[in-house]
């Protein structure tokens, strides 16, 4: 079979998710929280795969079966190297189960300990790798504009016993990549990235792929270049690449022959192959992403406390994650109440990532109280965040109508706030005015959960 470029477009198994007769709101009682019709029959989930050309992913089923060759370095999990190469323009991939295990992987064979610097603000996959290998996440703060790691957090986080920098480009969002490189370099540790939001984002012209000492993808459903699971390890160094490839098949050298620790990380040809159709697609995917992204930063613009999060400058994005920031004091609604109003018109807008890192068990105790340390912007971004759906399954008819969801919440705010403190009382977060976020920010490691 002939590879298609990666902007080829072959058809569709991605229904559009239309609104219903339920969208148009007028009072508060059309809202469905107040029993009204939700605004889409189906769920609106972010997260929702796009699922690529099926013809083209059952015949390559097929292949896999008349070869009766289903993992072990087969032929499309190379195929599925060679073309994350191609997009990145680094020298080498090394493809593995999952976005987590990328993660761990590398950080055995880099032989990382002690502590490892890490933003809060990521998905617990990003801590919890680190723990796994015994190593103490230490949290640092992201700056207000990239959402990242803040360079002049992380050189008041290093310690005798930081051997690495563990970086995310959170949202797609690319780090101050620069100035994260002179940090490890002056200190002699090692800079890695978790950029499993950023396949296919570019800064300055430079891809994701090609920064720090590698970085990891991560190509679960729920990502826009999606193999059910899947993820993978990129970078420039070949021998590195090379002993990661042993450490993913449990150290085999040879046949017989176990050279070093390893572990199975690999990633099934069945995956591969999925991976490689949805690779296929992704110009197309980014572009529906974009369109959709644009769509909502013009729908959303004037409603006031509803901040979307634009491109950032010199920068490519893949567009995957929609992320419009709260601010309650301007919006008279907080996140959260805005989460359950769209939850119940079918829009499953998520909280991501909330509560941060060091808020979540095991790094913070039950109540997710945590000791010594403070992380003033990532607070302010965690209690704000709200993700919204975006995917080749969305259109404009469905952007138009989940904006006009939030700015009709955001509208209504005061009623909707009365007639739900009528039902239980609800307390507008207001950390801000309350001050908390002014407390005096420090950062410390959290110990490996025993
Ligand atoms: N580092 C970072 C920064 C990451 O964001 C992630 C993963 C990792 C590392 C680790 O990579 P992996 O080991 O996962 O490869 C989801 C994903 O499970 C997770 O992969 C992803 N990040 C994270 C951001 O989102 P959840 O717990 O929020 O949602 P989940 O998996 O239940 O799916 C979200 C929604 O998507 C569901 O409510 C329904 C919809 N969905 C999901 C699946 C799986 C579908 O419609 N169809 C599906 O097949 O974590």
């Amino acid at each position: 079979m002939t590879a298609l470029q990666t902007g080829d477009r072959v058809a569709t198994d991605n229904q559009a998710i239309r609104p219903g007769p339920g969208s148009r709101k007028r009072t508060i009682d059309d809202l469905a929280i107040f029993g009204g019709q939700p605004a889409f029959a189906d769920p609106l989930h972010v997260g929702r795969p796009n699922l690529p050309n099926r013809d083209r992913y059952l015949a390559r089923i097929n292949d896999i079966f008349d070869r009766a060759w289903l993992t072990n370095d087969g032929t499309y999990l190379r195929q599925f190297e060679q073309v994350i190469c191609d997009v990145t323009g680094a020298s080498a991939c090394v493809a593995v189960a999952n976005g987590t295990i990328a993660l761990q992987l590398l950080m055995q064979v880099l032989g990382l300990h002690g502590e490892v610097i890490v933003p809060s603000l990521t998905f617990i996959a990003t801590a919890h790798a680190l723990a796994w290998q015994g190593i103490s996440p230490r949290f640092a703060d992201v700056d207000l504009e990239s959402c990242c790691l803040d360079p002049d957090a992380i050189e008041a986080a290093i310690t005798p016993r930081t051997t690495a920098i563990l970086a995310v480009h959170l949202w797609g969002r690319v780090c101050n990549v620069q100035r994260l490189q002179e940090i490890a370099d002056r200190h002699g540790i090692e800079l890695i990235f978790d950029a499993s939001h950023a396949f296919g984002a570019s800064k300055h012209g430079r891809m994701v792929g090609n920064w720090g000492r590698a970085e990891t993808f991560s190509f679960h459903a729920t990502k826009f270049v999606s193999a059910a699971e899947g993820g993978a390890i990129v970078t420039n160094d070949v021998e590195l690449a090379e002993r990661l490839r042993l450490a993913r098949n449990f150290g085999f050298a040879a046949r017989d022959h176990v050279s070093t620790l390893g572990i199975n990380g690999k990633l099934s040809e069945l995956h591969a192959a999925l991976g490689l159709t949805s690779l296929e697609e992704m110009e197309f995917t980014i572009e529906t992403n974009r369109r959709n992204a644009f769509r909502y930063a013009e729908r959303l613009i004037d409603v006031p406390g509803v901040k979307l999060l634009t491109t950032q400058d010199q920068s490519r994005s893949n567009y995957q994650y929609v992320v419009v920031l709260i601010d309650d004091r301007v919006a008279r609604i907080d996140r959260d109440t805005l989460v359950k109003v769209l939850e119940a018109e079918n829009v499953q807008a998520r909280r991501y990532f909330s509560p941060g890192c060091h808020r979540s068990a095991p790094y913070a105790d039950d109540q997710g109280t945590i000791d010594g340390f403070w992380l003033p912007n990532t607070e302010r971004i965690v209690s704000s965040a709200m993700s919204l759906p975006n995917g080749v399954a969305i259109d404009r008819a469905t952007v138009d109508t989940v904006s006009d969801l939030v700015r009709f919440a955001v509208h209504s705010a005061a009623e909707i706030r009365g007639r739900m403190a009528a039902r239980r009382p609800v307390v507008l977060h207001d950390a801000h005015a309350a001050g908390a976020l002014d407390a005096a920010p420090s950062v410390s490691a959290v110990p490996v959960p025993g």
